[in-house]
């Protein structure tokens, strides 16, 4: 089932940035749509539950060098 959430993002610090986290959450298998705000610190992503968790979206940002959480 395709479920959207909403994670925190914070340390983007320019567009590059957001657009390169946009990027690599779009190529994370599961994930349907992918759009970061780069001025809201938030990263919007459509997935389905049952490929990928959310967890594994926070560890790939965090891995990034970026602090995700996901937003209740
Ligand atoms: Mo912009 Mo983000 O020069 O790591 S790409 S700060």
């Amino acid at each position: 089932d395709l479920v959207t959430r909403y994670l925190s993002v914070s340390g983007m610090t320019c567009a590059a940035c957001s657009s390169s986290v946009e990027k690599v959450l779009r190529q994370v298998e599961g994930v349907e749509a992918a759009s970061v705000s780069l001025m809201q610190n938030l990263a919007e992503v459509v997935f389905d539950a049952n490929i990928v968790m959310e967890e594994d979206l926070v560890e790939t940002l965090d891995d990034m060098g970026y602090e995700a959480h996901v937003q209740e």
